[in-house]
C-alpha cells in the first residue's frame, strides 16, 4: 500500500555559526580550556555517535533498549492515553518506537534535536511508520528557550522522554535546573521518562568511553574538524588525542582532547596557544545512584514513581511526575 507522507515542517531554533564561534573562542581563552559537548553533533558527529551506540563496550544503548523492550508497555500505561510526547535529543528514535508502539492514541510527538539533518531524516521516517501520529519536530539546543508546538488534538497531558543518559552531560546544578525546566514544560500532571546510567566498575565505564576501534576518539576529535570547516581553523588532528577517565569521587566520566605537543593554532584569525599535554574539556558523563536521583528530583519539584533496570543494574529508566510524594 502506498502511503502519502504527511508534510513535516521543521521548527528551527538551532544555534548558528556565530554562536558556535563565540562558544569555542571564549572556551579556548579560559585557563582551563573547554568546548560544550552539544557541538559534537554535526552531521558526521551524529553518525559517529550512532556507531558508538553499536559498540560492544558501549553497554548503555543496548542495555537501555533491552529495558525499553521489556517494560515499554508499563511505561506507556503510566503515561496514559492522549499524551503529547516530547523527546529531548531524539537522535535515531529507536527507543522511541518501543514507547510509541505501546502508547494509547498519543496526541502527538515532538522530537527535539540540535542536528537538523539527523532530526529531519528520523522525523520523516517516523511519520511514515506512524501515519496517524502527528509529528512536530523542533531543531533546537534544548538548553536554550524555544516553543513547544501544539498538536491539532489537545493532549490529556504532556510527558518528556529523555533517554540515553544525556542528562549525565549536565553538572549536578545544571541537571537540577534542567529537571525544573522540564517540570515547567510538562506542567501539573505531567511526567518524565528519563534514562540514567548507573555507577559501576570504573574499568567497565572507561572501556565504554575509550573503545579500541577508536570510534569514540573520532567522535571527540570530530569537534576539531568541525572547527576547521565551520570556523576557519587550522588544527591538525594528529597533534591531538582523545582521553576519557572515570572520576570516582565525582561519579563521572571526564572527556578531554589533549594537545600532544606545544603548538599555536588559529581559529577565525585568533591565535590560541597549547602547552604540550594541555587539555580541552569536552564532556562530562555523570553516572547516578538511585538515592541521588530521588534527591535531585525532589529539588526540582518532581517525584520518582518507578525505576526500571537491567539484571546487572548497569542502567536505569525512571518515571518521574510533577509534584511532591
Ligand atoms: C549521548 C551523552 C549519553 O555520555 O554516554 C558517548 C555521549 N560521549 N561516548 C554519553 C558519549 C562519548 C553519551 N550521551
Amino acid at each position: 500500500m502506498k502511503q502519502t507522507a504527511r508534510a513535516i515542517r521543521l521548527r528551527d531554533y538551532a544555534p548558528g555559526t556565530e554562536r558556535f564561534l563565540e562558544d569555542v573562542l571564549s572556551g579556548l581563552r579560559r585557563p582551563r580550556k573547554r568546548i560544550p559537548c552539544k557541538y559534537f553533533y554535526d552531521e558526521r558527529g551524529s553518525r559517529l555517535f550512532e556507531r558508538i551506540c553499536d559498540l560492544d563496550k558501549y553497554y548503555l544503548t543496548r542495555t537501555e533498549l533491552a529495558i525499553m523492550d521489556r517494560h515499554a508497555g508499563e511505561m506507556a500505561a503510566a503515561l496514559g492515553p492522549g499524551v503529547l510526547l516530547i523527546e529531548y535529543g531524539s537522535g535515531s528514535g529507536r527507543k522511541t518506537r518501543l514507547l510509541l508502539d505501546h502508547l494509547e492514541a498519543p496526541a502527538g510527538y515532538v522530537p527535539i534535536d540540535i542536528s537538523s539533518e539527523a532530526l529531519e531524516a528520523s522525523a520523516r521516517r517516523l511519520a511514515a511508520e506512524y501515519p496517524s501520529l502527528e509529528v512536530l519536530p523542533v531543531c533546537a539546543d534544548y538548553t536554550a528557550p524555544f516553543r513547544i508546538p501544539r498538536p491539532a488534538r489537545p493532549p490529556t497531558r504532556r510527558a518528556v522522554y529523555f533517554p540515553g543518559s544525556t542528562i549525565g552531560n549536565f553538572s549536578p546544578a545544571g541537571a537540577r535546573r534542567f529537571l525544573s525546566h522540564i517540570a515547567r514544560v510538562v506542567g501539573p500532571g505531567g511526567g518524565l521518562i528519563v534514562g540514567m546510567d548507573l555507577r559501576k566498575d570504573p574499568a567497565v565505564l572507561e572501556a565504554a568511553y575509550d573503545d579500541a576501534a577508536g570510534v569514540t576518539a573520532a567522535f571527540n576529535l570530530n569537534l576539531l574538524t568541525r572547527i576547521n570547516r565551520e570556523l576557519g581553523g587550522n588544527l591538525r588532528m594528529e597533534r591531538f588525542r582523545h582521553m576519557a577517565r572515570y572520576n570516582t569521587r565525582q561519579g563521572r566520566i571526564e572527556i578531554h582532547i589533549v594537545s600532544r605537543v606545544e603548538q599555536t593554532v588559529t581559529i577565525a584569525g585568533e591565535r590560541i596557544h597549547f602547552r604540550a599535554g594541555e587539555k580541552i574539556h569536552t564532556e562530562y558523563s555523570y553516572k547516578f545512584d538511585p538515592a541521588q536521583v530521588r534527591e535531585l528530583a525532589a529539588r526540582a519539584g518532581l517525584t520518582v514513581r518507578k525505576v526500571w533496570t537491567d539484571p546487572k543494574k548497569y542502567f536505569s529508566v525512571q518515571y518521574l511526575t510533577v509534584g511532591r510524594a
